[in-house]
């Protein structure tokens, strides 16, 4: 599997050192609020399981599915809802926990769909920021780290449902999805 990284980009200590420091700084953001964490499954599962035990404040931990890449490396531009909250989100304090941004497609019709619901506030999480592949309106509230347009693996982002389980992030070899 790591033969197939063509380069690591973010070390196993660097990622844990960001996340330890995003926590602290949505502790304090938060501070006297309960925080409703939205895990965006599946990519975000390790950044969540992660964050939230830097997190001070009290949490509650919810999931959604959404789906528009399958098994391509480029958006098909569509979002497809696969899996619902399970919480009413009414009145809550909600904090989107993504692993990457990179359109900005996701996000847009996340916090869409999510403001129907009235929450308290809505802010974005994401570890990943692919800011220069943005073409839809829609940027994170907190990040740990910009990227370049590079199609990366690990810490829970994947290629055809695989490579989610490296502790790093890393690079894919183009050999891999290109023929
Ligand atoms: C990935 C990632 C984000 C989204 C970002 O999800 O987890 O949710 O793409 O891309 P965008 O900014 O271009 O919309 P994906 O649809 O691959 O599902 P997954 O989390 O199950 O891998
Ligand atoms: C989604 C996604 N999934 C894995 N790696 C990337 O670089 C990605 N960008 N958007």
């Amino acid at each position: 599997m790591e033969k197939d990284i063509s380069k690591i980009l973010i070390t196993e200590k660097e990622i844990q050192e960001k996340v330890k420091e995003m926590g602290k700084i949505i502790s304090l953001d938060y501070k006297g609020k309960e925080v409703l964490l939205i895990c965006v499954l599946r990519g975000s599962i390790m950044f969540t399981a992660d964050l939230m035990r830097h997190i001070t404040v009290p949490v509650i931990v919810d999931t959604i599915a959404v789906s528009s890449y399958g098994d391509q490396t480029k958006s098909s531009g569509v979002v497809r809802l696969l899996k619902d909250l399970d919480e009413d989100i009414t009145n809550k304090h909600v904090l989107i926990v993504e692993d990457i941004v990179d359109s900005g497609l996701t996000l847009k019709y996340l916090r869409k769909v999510l403001q129907q619901r009235r929450p308290a506030s809505i802010k974005v999480c994401t570890l990943l920021n692919k800011q220069e592949r943005r073409v839809h309106d829609a940027s994170p509230d907190y990040y740990g780290f910009i990227i370049p347009d590079e199609f990366v693996v690990g810490y829970g982002l994947d290629y055809d449902e695989h490579y989610r389980q490296l502790p790093f992030i890393g690079i894919l070899d183009s050999k891999i999805y290109k023929d």
